[in-house]
């Protein structure tokens, strides 16, 4: 088979990448590991940034979204006995949609069934080859075959745990981690949000997150240890916990249910220097890992496609290679400054140590970042994020 664009991963990403060069007239193929049933039913990320939204537009697959997402103008801090909201929409004009990647998924699979694209999922030892050279290939075998797919430019959209970062030869890529002494259980359950708006909370037995689906999905998450195992955590144990670590008129106030989902996801920080080698272009998580604080792990992946995608456009309509060329260097420097705010939102509310010291700096910069202007501006800007800085 022979492709111009051969996208490694059918998760946002990948889907989304594909979705954006067809509307360009750009041939491309998805491989994808898993089913689509599998991809479909991952529950991940809920916020989008407007940028985010926008590119969805752009893609074709935004009506769903602006008639089912919830728009949020702002999100509350919870610390100490108090609850401070940050104004995003007063301070910086700017919201956020809450929209699962679930339904993202789902729209984006549809969108390139009714477009007619060719997504393989359910491909077996997937691999890539000469991507150093002008000719870079994918192999792949599916239902016992093996196949070949010869394409120009192969996009790396294959997560943390993919293929193809991992065929990078370990001298041409600098690898930058840092792995956090918690992890984060998520439940999902089909009971109305606790508030309108999300809140996160610093509270002295650790971190926990109010989140929602839609107006009768809610979706909660409290700070667990990083070797945790979700069976020890039954559904009324986790609404204790929960309980206990809310801000004391919100805890009176949670309606509890059984748990559709309930899973564990580490906290990590990684980037991979650069996204680039030869015709192989990482994108998403395939590149870079934020821990969840600052819902920027799908914003970021979505900055990267819209990156790539303006790349190949220009090299195939206008045979100029300098958007390719540019790629990694556009795209750390909004890695990095996500990475920054997420680290530091992390730092801020999560219990990664006992000593008073460390625990006391954390209620005065929150007390500073959510009294003062200038601190609540940092917070808002930084949250909603923005596609053209
Ligand atoms: P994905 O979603 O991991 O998709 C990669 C796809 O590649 C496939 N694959 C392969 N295919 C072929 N061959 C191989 N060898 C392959 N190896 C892997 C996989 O099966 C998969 O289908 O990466 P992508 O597309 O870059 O998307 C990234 C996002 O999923 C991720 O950044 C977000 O979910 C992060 N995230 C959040 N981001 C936000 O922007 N806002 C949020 O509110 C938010 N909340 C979250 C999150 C991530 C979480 N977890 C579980 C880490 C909340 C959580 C709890
Ligand atoms: C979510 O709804 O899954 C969610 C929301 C905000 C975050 C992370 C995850 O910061």
């Amino acid at each position: 088979m022979r492709t111009q664009v051969g996208i490694i991963g059918a998760g946002p990403s990948g889907l989304l990448l594909s979705q954006l060069l067809s509307l360009r007239g750009i041939d491309n193929v998805v491989i994808e590991k898993q089913s689509r049933d599998y991809v479909e039913a991952r529950i991940r990320a809920g916020v989008l940034e407007s940028g985010t939204v926008d590119l969805l537009e752009e893609a074709g697959v935004g009506a769903r979204m602006h008639r089912e997402g919830l728009v949020h103008g702002g999100f509350s801090v919870a610390f100490g006995r108090r609850c401070e909201r940050i104004d995003m929409a007063g301070l910086t004009g700017d919201s956020v949609m809450i929209y699962g990647q679930t339904e993202i998924t789902k729209d984006l699979f549809e969108a390139r069934q009714e477009g007619g694209g060719r997504i393989i999922c359910e491909a077996a030892d997937v691999q890539v080859h000469d991507f150093d050279s002008a000719m870079p290939s994918i192999t792949y075998a599916k239902d016992g075959q093996a196949h070949t797919v010869r394409c120009d430019i192969i996009a790396g959209c294959d997560g943390y745990h993919g293929v193809c970062r991992a065929s990078v030869p370990r001298d041409a890529l600098d690898e930058i981690e840092k792995v956090y002494p918690a992890g984060w259980l998520g439940v999902l359950s089909e009971t109305p949000p606790v508030d309108d708006e999300l809140i996160y909370v610093h509270n002295d037995r650790g971190f926990a997150l109010c989140s929602m689906r839609s107006t009768s999905r809610s979706r909660y998450y409290i700070q667990c240890t990083a070797d945790d195992n979700v069976d020890a955590w039954s559904d009324d144990r986790f609404w204790d916990e929960l309980k206990y670590r809310l801000p004391e008129d919100k805890a009176d106030n949670l309606l509890t249910g059984p748990s559709i989902e309930k899973s564990i996801a580490p906290l990590r920080s990684f980037v991979a220097e650069p996204m680039r080698f030869g015709q192989l272009f990482l994108a998403g998580d395939a590149a870079h890992i934020v821990p969840p604080t600052g819902a920027k792990g799908l914003n970021l992946a979505a900055r990267d496609v819209r990156n790539l995608w303006q790349a190949c456009c220009a090299f195939y309509e206008e045979n100029d290679t300098s958007l390719l060329d540019a790629y990694s260097s556009n795209c750390l420097k909004h890695v990095w400054r996500a990475e920054r705010f997420s680290w530091w939102f992390t730092s801020i509310t999560h219990k990664l140590s006992d000593a008073p010291f460390d625990r006391s700096l954390q209620l005065a910069e929150l007390d500073y970042y959510t009294s003062s202007d200038a601190g609540r501006m940092t917070i808002a800007e930084n949250y909603v994020g923005n596609l053209d800085t």
